[in-house]
């Protein structure tokens, strides 16, 4: 019988508070929505002009200088305000233009605001101006799939996070064929000019693109996007022009306040390693900033472990009269170790929890691991050269793939010349865990990149750690260690003399605050005769209920969380900084088409100092591009950027790893950034990585 108090279902469905619980739209939406981003001080006039600076030089390709030819030679662009201006400059900064965007790669927050700028800015110039975007990436582009952007749909996506306006795809235009059909969907749409908000990769297209349409008259303008924070641009002298991709700042910031979280719970809880694992495709940029936001307890950076070098190794080759090239770079088996090195020094101060992040393409700072992505990549791309069916169809299941490698390995050297798969290949490779082997051979993406997020690098890296930590359990080398206080109490408690039995259990009794149990202890067995011999048990007697409590809590028992930070990161809001960024990177690339530009990147100069000192800049794309190994051949592409390892963010955290690893009696160092604060005051309102590394310009 139906609860004569429970309303009506149809008549709940109406109450405000349950319309109000189930709507889409929230106070946060709300609140969004009506942001609107401060503007630089360029944008403070009616119109816009670009000033030529030419004192940015930049050491330029010959192969850039060769395919690039009608935009290697374009200069650094300031875009400053202005009033007073000739009728044909109005004429043309006002004429009705037809524009098309596309987003490219991996979504980062802030990229609607890159199309209300760069809409608002449009409009205001002529009402009468239309903007396209292109439907899910350069797949638009190729297929003529576009959608108008009216005022409704971009004031419904105003300073919210993901790609969702116009969605995003990875399809790269590097055929004659999708070029030409691109620049047949330019024709047809009657285009003026083409923004392509993208990476490393879809800026390369951006300059492709900039350099076969310029005979068309449609101008292409880049936008520098990802999480990854990889395109920061310098120029040869080592003047800054652009020091972070847009999103990174929502993206590490999203990351950070999750990491903390498990920091948090982690010292609650004292029983589990979180072991985080954080996107960031090759360099460690987001790591970095998630280990000045978080402290976590290790940080592993890429770059770091490229650099290492194994001086016991040179010594010892030395000393043999040889050359050990093995010393240089650090082996996956090394890392492990180092790893290990902490979670061993926290425990014996009692810590046997604790927070580690690693990056998730720090395989391509192991060489052993680098050298079969370079190998692998290069077989996979000369399959898919030389055959007309694509290597995964091939062979689809791993045995297959294992099969053709072993066919490579024999053949190796049968037609002269270096083998590409060798014997000692094809060996090692079958040493490592399937579903590593998996994950090396996995699919690469249409720019040819090892796709590093479908690798399970953590499952690797702890699946060493763990078997490593049982051989130091076994030689009672990994021990938690036992407060002292708490040790007396157990004891007295118990009616036992502490001061009898801790030193016969102990190598450090009388010495430390934390107790660890002698080596020669690492099972009951070794307990017991422990005791006997000390003569505080007779033969035979059984251990004590307090020292068996004391026992049990020394041996640790290591157990871990796996966790992936990135895609919610990618889809998270931006933070305050990322709308401000993106927004007025939207204004800039209009006064950038405005103003006639082609093949260059907007960019915001000084993000790092106050707003009132943002400088729009336009960057040649063209000079910055270099050579770089791709599907097996070398392909221009614009240059990443990785951790420098003599920069002042990495020095910091350099410095303070010892403190934030915490292997010592007192508190961990936690930091608790908190959430992506849209409204109120927040402490950091850009990324930590910039505020750090401009000290060095100082
Ligand atoms: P972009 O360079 O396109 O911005 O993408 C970066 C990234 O988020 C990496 O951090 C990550 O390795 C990769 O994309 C994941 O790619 P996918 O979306 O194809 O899984």
């Amino acid at each position: 019988m139906p609860n004569p108090k429970t309303p009506n279902l149809d008549a709940l469905l109406q109450h405000p508070e349950v319309k109000q619980a189930t709507s889409n739209i929230n106070m946060e939406l709300r609140e969004r929505r009506a942001f609107v981003p401060p503007t630089c001080d360029a944008f403070s006039g009616r119109y816009t002009r670009l000033e030529e600076c030419a004192a940015y030089r930049f050491e330029i390709d010959k192969d850039a200088r060769r395919q690039l030819p009608d935009i290697i030679h374009n200069q650094v662009q300031a875009v400053k305000a202005c009033e007073a201006v000739d009728d044909d400059f109005i004429a043309e900064y006002e004429r009705r233009r037809k524009v098309g965007v596309v987003f490219s790669g991996g979504p980062a927050p802030g990229g609607h605001n890159v199309i209300a700028g760069l809409f608002d800015a449009l409009k205001k110039a002529n009402p009468d101006s239309t903007l396209y975007g292109f439907w899910l990436g350069p797949d638009g582009i190729i297929e003529n799939e576009v959608v108008e952007l009216t005022a409704e749909r971009v004031d419904e996506y105003r300073n919210l996070g993901g790609f969702t306006m116009i969605k995003t795809g990875r399809t790269k235009i590097d055929t004659a064929e999708k070029m030409a059909l691109s620049r047949e969907t330019c024709k047809s749409l009657g285009l003026d000019a083409m923004v392509v908000v993208g990476g490393d990769d879809s800026n390369t297209n951006a300059a492709f693109l900039a350099q076969e349409m310029i005979a068309d008259g449609v101008q292409v303008i880049g936008v520098p996007k990802t999480i990854d924070g990889d395109i920061q641009v310098r120029d040869a002298a080592g003047a800054v022009l652009c020091s972070m991709s847009f999103g990174f700042h929502s993206a590490a910031r999203g990351f950070a306040q999750n990491i903390s979280n498990l920091c948090t719970d982690a010292s609650s809880d004292v029983k589990y390693w979180h072991i985080c694992k954080v996107m960031g495709r090759v360099a460690s940029h987001l790591a970095l900033e998630v280990a000045l936001q978080t402290h976590a307890n290790i940080t592993l950076i890429g770059e770091d472990l490229a650099d290492y070098v194994d001086k016991s190794r040179i010594a010892a080759a030395e000393k043999a009269g040889t050359i050990d090239y093995t010393a240089y770079g650090m082996t996956l088996r090394h890392l492990s170790r180092v790893i290990c090195d902490g979670i061993v020094r926290r425990a014996a101060v009692g810590k046997n929890y604790g927070v580690l992040v690693i990056p998730e393409g720090v395989l391509e700072f192991i060489n052993e691991i680098q050298m079969f992505i370079i190998k692998l990549s290069t077989i996979i791309a000369d399959y898919n050269n030389t055959h007309d069916v694509d290597f995964h169809k091939t062979f689809a299941s791993l045995e297959e793939k294992l099969e053709y490698l072993r066919r490579l390995k024999q053949q190796a050297g049968e037609n002269g010349g270096l083998p590409i798969w060798n014997a000692r290949d094809n060996d090692l490779f079958n040493d490592i865990p399937e579903f590593f082997q998996e994950g090396l051979l996995t699919e690469r993406d249409s720019h040819g990149n090892f796709q590093f997020s479908l690798v399970q690098t953590d499952k690797i890296l702890m699946g060493l750690v763990k078997d490593y930590l049982d051989i130091l359990k076994e030689k009672g080398l990994y021990k938690v260690g036992i407060e002292k206080d708490y040790f007396e109490k157990v004891l007295t408690v118990g009616e036992l003399d502490p001061a009898r039995i801790g030193p016969a259990l102990f190598k450090n009794y009388g010495q430390a605050p934390y107790l660890l149990m002698k080596e020669s202890i690492f099972s009951i067995k070794t307990l017991t005769q422990t005791l006997e011999k000390a003569g505080i048990i007779p033969a035979g007697a059984d251990v004590p209920a307090p020292v068996m409590k004391i026992y049990n809590k020394s041996m640790p028992n290591f157990k871990i969380q796996r966790h992936f930070y990135g895609y919610d990161g990618r889809g998270s809001h931006p933070t305050r900084f990322d709308c401000n960024y993106t927004y007025n990177l939207g204004l800039t690339v209009f006064s950038l088409i405005a103003n006639g530009a082609t093949g260059q990147m907007a960019a915001i100069k000084s993000l790092e100092k106050d707003f009132s000192r943002w400088e729009p800049v336009g960057i040649p794309i063209a000079p910055l591009m270099r050579l770089e190994e791709r599907k097996g051949k070398l392909s221009l592409v614009l240059e990443k950027s990785v951790v420098e390892l003599d920069s002042v963010a990495f020095q910091v955290v350099k410095a303070f790893r010892e403190q934030w690893l915490a292997a010592d009696p007192g508190g961990d160092n936690y930091r608790r950034p908190g959430p992506i604060r849209f409204t109120g005051n927040s402490e950091e309102n850009r990324p930590l990585t910039l505020v750090l590394n401009a000290l060095a310009d100082e």
